[in-house]
């Protein structure tokens, strides 16, 4: 995937250097309230590689405090010009640009994604997704309204104000990146959470803020678990919540901001159907099939975790997918031929390897792995089911794992109907060369994107979200701004219009 990328990359640091470990309130490094720490773990050697500061409620009150006084009318973040908020954040982008390596490895450290992928996938992506963001600053402006009467009528296109963000571990970087440039590129101020499994990058961001000039108050970083998160979510100061995570947490969510009204985005999980059929090039779509359950150790939310094969070359796809799964490299994410790192945490781990018990336990094939993989950090061997029935759990539930599961097709309205049965509704993909059968899909398939012969392929201009369950709004592109924006009518009484 990445040998494509024109310079090859520059040697990782594997053994980073930790400078951030606290919480990031105004512009300062403070330590928690009360004391409390928690170690983030490596989760390649199961070692602590930093005890990390825990955010309290005292702690989300100072920062909401912070972020609520950066926002008040006339404070310099308010005064300053659209363009000059564009101008910080390109400069944060040069900033990431210039300290690559280190938040490579950094990422690579903390989350156990191989290096390669962190650096040409994660950071860069990053670094490109708030230059997108920057070009918006001074873009989201309101119109003028031809409004009845003897009125002059406009709208305002004003910041929401402080804005909670909670992030999961599967891309920390990124997810960091895809919170904080709508937020600020609109003038909002932000709190924000990095996921208990993966704070560092998060917090190391957090410094490059302050470096690049953002004032004081205007980006905060609590590092926490989920109660840390829940205070932010139930602070009375707080405008607007985005969330990326479980699905069973967004609704404790949305039923946390029910009160208040806050402002609510989610991005959830999913079940994505990978649609092949017989037409399509077999051995390009078994590629794509496998690294779209499998990049990331299959802890992707849009992964295609249920992968829809038509009849006829169905046993020579699960052949060629298993030949494809064994050749997979396991192993240390800094060494420059892995594939696959560790899943993130220990809980993780034990997850997936609990819904590989239940696709053995309720019948599936098992045509490759099946195990953890080595006994020291949470590896998992790639696995493939196949014979997979709609109604197994390995089919239903969101593994986020290295395991893909099989199915057949023959026919496509029932196929249509069986890749729809699920609560969720995030990505869905299929593969064919017949342009009959893919606008019929595309128009059928219930879920907030649909790639047509590949997968993964995400775009800074492209919105990204949820249908169902996996979620609320979407992120990225013009759509991404509006959820930081609250849109002002303003009418003004004249003395006369003429046209
Ligand atoms: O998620 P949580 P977990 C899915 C995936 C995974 C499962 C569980 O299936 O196996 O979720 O992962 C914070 N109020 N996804 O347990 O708990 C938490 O501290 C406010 C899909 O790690 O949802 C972290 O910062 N915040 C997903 C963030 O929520 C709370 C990515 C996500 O953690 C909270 C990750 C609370 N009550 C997991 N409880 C995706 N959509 O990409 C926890 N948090």
């Amino acid at each position: 995937k990445f040998a494509s990328a024109a310079a090859p990359a520059p040697q990782p640091q594997t053994n980073p250097e930790i400078l951030y470990t606290g919480l990031f309130i105004n512009n300062e490094w403070v330590k928690s309230s009360d004391g409390k720490t928690f170690p983030t773990i490596n989760p390649a050697t199961e070692k602590v590689i930093a005890e990390v500061q825990q955010a309290s409620k005292a702690d989300v009150d100072k920062a909401v405090k912070a972020a609520k006084d950066a926002f008040r009318f006339g404070s310099p973040w308010r005064r300053m010009d659209a363009s000059e908020r564009g101008y910080l954040l390109n400069r944060l982008a040069d900033l990431v640009d210039r300290d690559k390596v280190y938040l490579a490895s950094l990422e690579t450290l903390d989350n156990g994604k191989p290096y390669l992928a962190s650096y040409y996938g994660d950071v860069a992506a990053l670094s490109k997704n708030l230059r997108y963001y920057a070009g918006w600053a001074d873009k989201n402006h309101g119109f003028v309204l031809p409004t009845d009467g003897n009125y002059f009528a406009y709208t305002r296109h004003e910041p929401v104000g402080v804005c909670g963000q909670i992030i999961p571990w599967n891309f920390p970087l990124l997810m960091a990146g895809w919170k904080l440039g709508p937020a600020l590129a609109t003038g909002n101020t932000v709190i924000l959470k990095p996921a208990e499994q993966t704070p560092l990058t998060a917090l190391y961001l957090a410094q490059l803020t302050k470096e690049a000039g953002f004032p004081p108050g205007v980006v905060n970083v609590l590092p926490g678990f989920g109660d840390t998160g829940a205070a932010i979510v139930d602070h009375p100061d707080v405008d607007k919540i985005a969330f990326t995570g479980s699905t069973e947490v967004g609704k404790a969510i949305q039923r946390g901001v029910a009160d208040s009204i806050k402002r609510l985005t989610l991005e959830l999980g999913g079940k994505s159907p990978n649609i092949v059929f017989a037409d399509a090039d077999l051995e390009y779509a078994v590629e794509k099939a496998h690294m779209a359950v499998f990049y990331n150790m299959g802890q992707c939310c849009c992964a295609g975790s249920r992968t829809f094969v038509e009849d006829s070359i169905y046993d020579k796809f699960v052949e060629m997918s298993v030949e494809r799964a064994k050749r997979r490299v396991v192993g240390d994410p800094f060494a420059a031929e892995t594939e696959q790192g560790p899943q993130v945490d220990g809980e993780q781990h034990a997850q997936v390897l609990r819904l590989i018990e239940s696709g053995k336990r309720q019948g599936a094939r098992l045509v490759a792995g099946g195990e953890r993989a080595g006994h020291v950090g949470y590896f998992v061997q790639p696995t493939v089911f196949c014979d997979v029935r709609d109604h197994m759990d390995i089919a239903r539930r969101e593994i986020f794992g290295p395991v893909q599961q099989i199915m057949k097709f023959s026919q496509i309205d029932e196929l249509l109907e069986r890749a729809n049965d699920t609560y969720y509704g995030l990505a869905a993909a299929l593969f064919t060369g017949d342009l009959d059968k893919a606008n019929y899909l595309i128009q059928g398939l219930r879920a907030g994107t649909v790639w047509v012969n590949d997968y993964n392929v995400f775009g800074n201009q492209v919105p990204f979200g949820g249908y169902k369950q996996s979620g609320i709004g979407r992120e990225n592109g013009p759509y991404g701004i509006r959820n930081y924006t609250e849109v002002k009518s303003v009418i003004v009484k004249i003395t006369e219009k003429n046209s």
